[in-house]
């Protein structure tokens, strides 16, 4: 369409945020024999995560960002604006990544909030409002067990000491963690109240692309359950032992994943999804029944009252198998969160601005905006992804040009965000 250039139609600079992209990627790289790419693995607090944020934390402050960091070790970079008695405009996101990431999943979000901040310093642009982006700690949640875990206890639903106590598989707590790699901040924890927050992100699946459009302006984000199941059975003897005779944790293990698919497969419970991503049995030898299996079900459903019927018949399912005894862990639950009417309106209207195409969708994936928007009117920005916008695989990508254009739609809706 019409492209206004309106003075409040920002374009970023697209190369550079391509290089920060790029650079950022090197950090915790790895050749993924399984794909022959490079990925990338940065678990939260890991020493390669540490190096992230001290690069990142670099560039906020080549970038003239004021930078300070809180007891969860999420970072904030601050631009003043004329008035900084205002509620700050936040942008941001996590340069955590699972272990099999590619260059993208958060990172767009962080960097492209610095790229906007460097663009208006370029333009000589002072906001009313001061802009803050930010950094926060195991969005993933695959270290420690539960995700959005630093926008959580910054939006005040999650303690700062049920985090700190948490752990990972090799018996590290995350505060412990926190002071190993020097991130245990001292600023408050809880988030004052921004002004409006939004997240750059990409889309991680295939719908801008089916659809042809290079935005998606993010009406939502659906519930997650994660819970940790774990299965007790009996050693035996691969050989001498009668199936009647067994108490099999295996095969309790496939029987609870075969079960889940067929609830999906249903349709009775909605929209879900349902993902085993996490299996492990013990002793895990050739020849032995296994005794014990330990498996993680990752619930995803936008309808609140069909995930907790999808929750129910799981829980029904782990009864009725006999002669095995089971304990589960509640580890991560999120109910669906709406976005912001008016954030969106002013992301759909910055699209237009720039002339690009744009829907409305729901956010398949979990975000640290779910976590802001009980703080502050919320919304996000989704951009494109090839490859089905596969994630959470080094085969993640964007196009340059898609990164580009999901950063000028993110300028536009800060400054106008920031002035308003
Ligand atoms: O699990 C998620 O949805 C996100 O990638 N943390
Ligand atoms: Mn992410
Ligand atoms: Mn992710
Ligand atoms: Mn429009």
């Amino acid at each position: 369409g019409h492209v206004m250039t309106s003075p409040d139609t920002i374009t970023v600079n697209g190369e550079r945020l391509w290089r920060s992209l790029m650079d950022l990627a090197e950090v915790g790289a790895y050749d993924d024999e399984r794909s022959g790419l490079r990925g990338v693995n940065r678990l939260a607090l890991t020493d390669a995560d540490a190096e992230g944020r001290r690069l990142v934390i670099r560039w906020m402050e080549e970038a003239g960002l004021a930078v300070r960091v809180d007891r969860m070790g999420n970072i904030y970079g601050r631009r003043e604006g004329s008035d900084p008695a205002a509620a700050p405009v936040l942008t941001g996101s996590h340069l955590d990544s699972v272990a099999t990431a590619g260059a993208f999943d958060g990172c767009l979000g962080v960097l492209g909030g610095i790229e906007v901040v460097r663009t208006l310093d370029e333009r000589g642009i002072t906001t009313r409002r001061p802009i803050e982006v930010g950094v926060f700690t195991e969005e993933e949640g695959v270290r420690f067990g539960t995700d959005m875990l630093g926008s959580a206890v910054a939006a005040g639903r999650l303690t700062q000491e049920y985090a700190h106590a948490l752990t990972d598989r090799a018996g590290s707590t995350l505060g412990g963690e926190l002071t190993r790699t020097g991130f245990d901040g001292t600023a408050d924890v809880l988030l004052g109240p921004p002004h409006a927050y939004v997240e750059c992100h990409i889309e991680q699946g295939p719908v801008l692309a089916e659809h042809g459009v290079e935005i998606g302006v993010v009406t939502g984000v659906q519930g997650i359950s994660w819970q940790e199941i774990t299965i007790h059975g009996r050693a035996a003897h691969a050989g001498t032992t009668p199936t009647h005779l067994r108490a099999d944790a295996g095969l309790a293990a496939a029987q609870i994943i075969v079960r889940l698919r067929a609830m999906v497969d249903s349709g009775e419970y909605g929209d879900l999804r349902a993902t085993v991503g996490h299996l492990a049995v013990h002793p895990d030898l050739t020849n032995i029944v296994p005794a014990r299996a330990r498996l993680t079900v990752d619930l995803r459903n936008p309808d609140d009252a069909q995930m907790a019927r999808a929750e129910e018949a799981l829980a029904a399912f782990l009864r009725s198998l006999e002669g095995i005894q089971f304990t589960t862990r509640r580890m991560a639950r999120t109910g669906y969160v709406p976005f912001d009417e008016d954030v969106r309106k002013t992301i759909a209207q910055a699209a237009d601005d720039h002339g690009l195409a744009h829907i409305s969708l729901l956010s398949g994936a979990g975000h640290d905006a779910q976590e802001i928007a009980a703080l502050s009117p919320t919304a996000m920005i989704f951009v494109r992804g090839e490859y089905d916008g596969i994630s959470h695989n080094p085969r993640e990508y964007s196009t340059p040009e898609a990164c580009a254009h999901g950063v000028d739609v993110l300028a536009t809706t800060l400054l106008r965000l920031a002035n308003r």
